[in-house]
């Protein structure tokens, strides 16, 4: 090869892999020197892409002249009326940031395909030596951001956070910040074509300019070693071209702690801090310490709880000693306002149902919800089941798909790491057994327990059948052997045979390990009422809640439950009129919060579990 034509392909290189590079990701972004920009910002939808591509199908933004009449990203406004530019972003009709588009225009509704989203805002740096990044919560599914009509960066997966460094980029005073939003959905995507909840796209959450020193601490790592209440495992990671040799101190007031650690070449300090008799953080007292870590005048603070959490035989051990998951599952949706759920209010209202529940475990399904819900939780003392959105099928042999799907498990690990609340990372859902499937499922979990030693790690299987018998129940599937608990979704007495079948099931599960019924569930039209054999009705959720907990009781191993699911939530796939009408309608509470009489039968067993364990 030539030498220029190889200098020529290098750098192309580096100017793609550098478009789609990410900054790193900066953690705990909710208690740092921050600007918000939600609130209202301007759209264009754009279904054939013609602010992206030409009409050669090229990629205007890898284009040396792209043009200001088409090319969106510009934000390009016409100078004079000689000029033809097909758009512009100061006319175009309003939309709240953070918020999907399907619940804010109507005609959104059904939309899958590309939105552009326009913020003009000023901006005045606190200090002049500063460094700055505009951080996403999360864009679904895809995002190109620009800023003042400079390429950022593309982000993959539609429900983890992340962020891009602008400090070249952001001018004192009048900047404007453009988001192409993609959901469309596509056979090697993570979650693939194929779910059972709403496809709502947009900039789902907060987007914050965040303002940190040259070197400043992007992310830290503070909880209890393995099995030791009285060792606290401290990793820092400072970002910045002053970052080796440095000293971080790692305060915690309350605790007594005072500690300096020295980083590495590479700006990590790792170190151990002995701790005396800590307050540990459980369901029964949800206790948060206030953790400072300070280098240089940059001061980092956020309220971390500390927990041991072990699984010992069939045992989960929090604290020592053994606890019941007693748990529901939830997708992040306020179906009363309609759409996905994004604030701290809509997080107080989905656990506070929990709560009232009687749970002490919430399964958040089936994807990373945002950052809210996990730190409610550690408020409310309610533990977490993350997952990500590796649902169904997914494309097992497909490199760039195991990638993303890897991207989004450390993003979500990345994010939420110290939260005391989170105790269970899951890599999957219902996922159909094969050697491809097992060994992309064995490496996400190689991958989670590599980033996080503490935790435990899972994925939601299935259960049939066993051959030859009448109703012994199994799970078949060789993934049970690298999970730290054996969970599986259920479902006798809905997608299989009535709630007879219910009170003669066996269940005969190999492994010693902890078992969690992952879900199981009716669908109920609130207020629909009738014979307890009729499907649809109150009555029919209701025994079929009753006779399942029974069931469950008879497993051994069992240590916990998240029943499908809180609320009623929108789903494609739910078409049934006058009973669905696009909702799912397994919920123990309907879209417009009222409790179904199934909500009363759990609330009994957990209240009777409660007592037991
Ligand atoms: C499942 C899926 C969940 C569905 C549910 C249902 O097994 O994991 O995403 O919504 O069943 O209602 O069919």
């Amino acid at each position: 090869m030539k030498k220029s034509k190889l200098l020529i392909q290098l750098m192309l290189f580096f100017m793609v892999s550098n478009m789609v590079a990410q900054t790193p990701q900066i953690t705990n972004v909710e208690n740092r020197q921050t600007m918000t920009l939600n609130g209202v910002w301007k759209y264009l939808v754009d279904p054939y892409e013609l602010g992206y591509y030409d009409y050669r199908r090229t990629v205007r933004d890898l284009q040396e002249n792209p043009s200001k009449s088409e090319s969106f990203f510009l934000g390009y406004q016409q100078q004079d009326p000689s000029e033809r530019v097909e758009y512009d972003f100061t006319k175009a009709d309003n939309i709240l940031v953070p918020g999907d588009w399907n619940s804010q225009k109507e005609k959104l509704f059904y939309y899958e395909g590309t939105v552009w989203y326009y913020k003009a805002f000023k901006y005045q740096p606190k200090d002049e030596a500063s460094r700055q990044f505009v951080h996403f919560g999360a864009v679904n599914y895809e995002a190109d951001v620009y800023l003042n009509g400079q390429k950022l960066g593309k982000h993959i997966g539609g429900f983890t956070p992340f962020n891009y460094e602008i400090t070249d980029k952001l001018k004192e005073g009048e900047n404007f910040l453009i988001v192409k939003a993609d959901n469309s959905r596509g056979l090697e995507k993570v979650p693939t074509v194929n779910t059972d909840w709403w496809n709502y796209g947009g900039i789902t959450r907060d987007v914050k300019i965040v303002e940190v020193p040259e070197t400043f601490i992007q992310d830290y790592y503070i909880q209890l070693a393995e099995g030791d209440d009285d060792v606290i495992e401290v990793s820092v990671t400072l970002n910045g071209s002053d970052k080796a040799g440095r000293e971080v101190i790692l305060d915690i007031p309350e605790a007594g702690i005072k500690s300096t650690l020295t980083t590495n070449e590479g700006g990590v300090a790792t170190g151990t801090v002995k701790a005396k008799k800590l307050t540990l953080w459980s369901p029964q007292n949800p206790h948060l310490y206030d953790v400072n870590l300070m280098f240089d005048d940059n001061l980092v603070s956020e309220r971390i709880g500390f927990r041991t959490l072990l699984v010992q035989g069939s045992d989960i051990l929090l604290n020592d000693e053994s606890v019941f998951l007693r748990g529901i599952s939830i997708h992040e949706e306020n179906g009363m306002r309609g759409g996905r759920a994004y604030s701290e209010e809509d997080a107080r209202m989905l656990l506070g149902w929990a709560k009232e529940l009687g749970c002490n475990f919430v399964r958040l399904a089936h994807y990373p919800h945002n950052e809210n819900m996990t730190r409610v939780a550690d408020e409310m003392g309610i533990m977490v089941w993350s997952e990500v959105p590796v649902y169904w099928t997914i494309q097992w042999q497909n490199e760039a798909t195991y990638e993303n799907a890897e991207n989004q498990l450390t993003s979500m690990i990345t994010r939420d790491k110290n939260r005391a609340s989170v105790v269970v990372w899951s890599v999957a859902n219902e996922t159909p057994v094969s050697a491809p499937r097992t060994e992309f499922l064995k490496s996400l979990i190689e991958k989670a327990n590599q980033m996080d030693p503490v935790r435990l790690v899972s994925a939601a299987l299935e259960r049939h059948t066993k051959e030859g018998t009448e109703n012994t129940q199994v799970v078949e599937d060789p993934l049970q052997k690298y999970v730290d608990i054996i969970a599986f979704n259920e479902y006798i007495g809905w997608y299989d045979g009535r709630n007879d079948k219910l009170k003669t099931a066996e269940f005969d599960i190999q492994f010693n390990k902890p078992v969690i019924i992952s879900e199981f569930g009716a669908g109920a039209l609130q207020g629909l009422h009738g014979e307890k054999e009729a499907l649809w009705t109150e009555e029919y959720q209701e025994e079929l809640y009753r006779e399942t907990v029974k069931m469950l009781e008879k497993i051994p191993q069992l240590r916990g439950m998240t029943p499908w699911i809180l609320a009623d939530f929108r789903s494609p796939r739910r078409v049934l009129p006058d009973i669905q009408d696009g909702w799912n309608r397994k919920g123990l509470i309907s879209e417009t919060g009222n409790k179904k009489k199934a909500f009363y039968i759990l609330q009994e067993y957990y209240r009777m579990k409660k007592e037991q364990f």
